[in-house]
């Protein structure tokens, strides 16, 4: 069935933690797809809050608060993405890079991956070149995805790669990029194997970086 997530929307902007998380339960239990929540509810009222933050009609302390109120609904939305595999696909280790602290996307292209049947290694937010080096020798994932949402953040992706060449692990697993600044010509620029522009490519790229 359709439906408009209007309401859902509003109330993700406004902060209202209340009401988003009851227009979602509301949303699930009329039948909408979980996707389409995320993606024209969700995610659609976090570009109008970024949109209003940069027309100086929004400021920090309400763009936390709404993003707060959509890490509740993705909790709630979080039980749908879950496809039960059993065997791993494979590790993917994420994390948000040095001096970033944005994390929605993060979580989301991680619970997307989850869902799809990879392992999931969260490394958080602020993560150093060094953090994700050592992540590689110890724990050896498939991949290391690597989020970004400041275009001043970007170059610590230049930097984790380049550290990665430098110990000598470059070759022993696959990176892949993403954030709202992040574009697949930046990827190809730095070296990283591919670049995601929504959680759901990235399970695609994912699936193709470990077939
Ligand atoms: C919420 C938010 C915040 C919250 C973050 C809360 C949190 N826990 O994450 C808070 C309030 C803390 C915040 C702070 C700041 N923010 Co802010 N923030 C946003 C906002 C509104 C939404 C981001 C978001 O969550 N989007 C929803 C998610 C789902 O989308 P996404 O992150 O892009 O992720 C998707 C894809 O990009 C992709 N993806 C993401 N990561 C990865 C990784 C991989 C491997 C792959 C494959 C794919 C992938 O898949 C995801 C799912 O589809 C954006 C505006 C926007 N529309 O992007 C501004 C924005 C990113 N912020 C901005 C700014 C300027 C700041 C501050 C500097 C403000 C300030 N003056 O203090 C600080 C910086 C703090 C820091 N050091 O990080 C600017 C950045 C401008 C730029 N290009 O550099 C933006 C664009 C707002 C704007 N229009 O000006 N912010």
């Amino acid at each position: 069935m359709t439906m408009d997530f209007n309401a859902l929307s509003e109330a993700i902007i406004k902060g209202n933690m209340d009401a988003a998380m009851q227009e979602t339960q509301k949303a699930l239990d009329s039948g909408s797809i979980p996707q389409a929540i995320l993606d024209q509810g969700l995610i659609a009222a976090m570009d109008i809050v970024g949109q209003r933050f940069s027309q100086g009609t929004m400021f920090v302390p309400q763009m936390l608060r709404s993003a707060k109120t959509m890490q509740s609904c993705v909790a709630l939305l979080k039980p749908q993405f879950q496809a039960g595999t059993i065997s791993s696909k494979g590790t993917v280790a994420m994390g948000t890079v040095k001096a970033d602290l944005h994390d929605i996307g993060k979580n989301l292209v991680g619970m997307m991956l989850e869902g799809a049947g990879f392992s999931i290694i969260d490394l958080g937010v602020d993560v150093s070149p060094e953090a994700f080096v050592q992540v590689v020798s110890e724990k050896s994932p498939q991949i290391i995805g690597m989020s970004a949402l400041l275009s001043t953040t970007m170059p610590s992706m230049t930097a984790t790669i380049q550290a990665l060449i430098k110990a000598g692990l470059r070759d022993k697993v696959k990176v892949m990029i993403g954030g709202a600044p992040v574009t697949a010509r930046f990827a190809d620029d730095i070296g990283a194997d591919r670049y995601a522009p929504d959680a759901g490519s990235a399970v695609a790229a994912a699936k193709e970086l470990v077939p």
